[in-house]
């Protein structure tokens, strides 16, 4: 799992994606849809335009799960249960699909972050992703 040091990185670096954190949560969206198209059929109810209101509130609710998960990072399983049952046994996401939103989530905070996003920091937040997406998969077996 991930060190002290990594955990307390994500925390400050969270910390200051505050005030805009809820575009990062669009833009990855809109990025993962633009990038890799088959993640677009999970959402045929979804106006999928550029910043259409639904991206926008969805990728704020996404936001704000990684929010509680850079809370509880000694205690991601319990804190994600919920969001795990639901695309395991309701929305039935292919987990290959949370690498993919990973990555753009990674693209996006590089671009807001700039030169704050060091390679240390790429580096935590690729193991607190894969944390988060090993979580969301882990009701499939
Ligand atoms: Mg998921 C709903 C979080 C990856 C498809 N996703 C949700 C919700 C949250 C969430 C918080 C709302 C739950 C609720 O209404 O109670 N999703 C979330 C995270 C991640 C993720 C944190 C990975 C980091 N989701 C993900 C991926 C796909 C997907 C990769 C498909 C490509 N999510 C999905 C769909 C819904 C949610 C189809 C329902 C959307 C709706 O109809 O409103």
């Amino acid at each position: 799992m991930l060190t002290a040091e990594e955990q307390s990185l994500i925390q400050k670096v969270w910390e200051k994606t505050a005030s805009h954190r809820d575009e990062i949560g669009g833009e990855s969206l809109y990025r993962l849809f633009t990038s890799y198209p088959s993640t677009k059929t999970y959402f045929p109810h979804f106006d999928l335009s550029c910043g259409s209101e639904q991206i926008r509130s969805h990728g704020k609710k996404v936001v704000a799960a990684l929010s509680t998960a850079v809370k509880s990072l000694d205690n991601l399983s319990q804190a994600l249960s919920e969001l795990s049952s639901l695309h395991a046994y309701n929305l039935r996401v292919d987990p290959v699909n949370f690498k993919l939103l990973s990555q753009c989530i990674q693209v996006v905070l590089a671009l807001h972050l700039g030169k704050e996003y060091t390679p240390e920091v790429h580096a935590a937040f690729d193991k607190f992703l894969s944390a988060v997406a090993a979580v969301l998969s882990e009701k499939y077996r």
